[in-house]
């Protein structure tokens, strides 16, 4: 296992659109357990493969208290909208460490996705984890949680990541 440099906004890279993963094998379960062993380091509740700069379709989350319970989702399609209710999170992100944004989605959804042996599930998501995977699969096809807020406070945290990184 091993920890893995998480990009931070705005890196150009966290922009890319992620390609389907397209074989099952022990490389994808390499980068699976790197992922969520840097996921849980940085006390993470998710985190997805392009915030790692592996552009595929890789998800992994753990919402559970006592970080036990991890769900690997690999090429997460959204089927349906179950009840477009929203509900409304504040939202952080390991790309944008320090900040978090109160932002509203579809209360519940119904995701399709592959496990590590390649099997087809559906899973009926509410609440926090509706909110998770659908923030995730944002990063899968280059969207952030930043674009969601007004460009003047998107601005701030952007001078304010880059002055901690000395850019
Ligand atoms: C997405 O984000 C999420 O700023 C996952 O200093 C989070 O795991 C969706 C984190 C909450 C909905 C609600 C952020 C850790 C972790 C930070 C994360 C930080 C340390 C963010
Ligand atoms: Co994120």
């Amino acid at each position: 296992m091993a920890l893995l440099k998480v990009l931070l906004f705005p890196d150009p890279r966290l922009r890319t659109v992620a390609e389907p993963v397209a074989q099952f094998d022990d490389s994808l379960k390499r980068i699976t357990n790197d992922m969520l062993e840097t996921m849980y380091d940085g006390s993470g509740i998710g985190l997805a493969a392009t915030q790692v700069n592996v552009h595929k379709r890789i998800i992994v989350l753990d919402i559970s208290e006592d970080k036990d319970n991890p769900l690997i989702l690999i090429n997460p399609k959204l089927k349906k909208i179950v009840d477009s209710e929203k509900v409304s999170y504040s939202e952080g992100c390991l790309s944008v460490p320090g900040f978090y944004e109160e932002l509203s989605r579809p209360s519940s959804v119904e995701i399709a996705a592959f496990n590590l042996e390649g099997e087809e599930m559906n899973i009926i998501t509410d609440d926090l984890l509706s909110v998770v995977i659908q923030h995730e699969m944002d990063h899968l096809d280059g969207k952030m949680m930043v674009d969601f807020i007004s460009n003047i406070k998107r601005e701030m945290i952007r001078k304010k990541l880059n002055k901690a990184k000395g850019i």
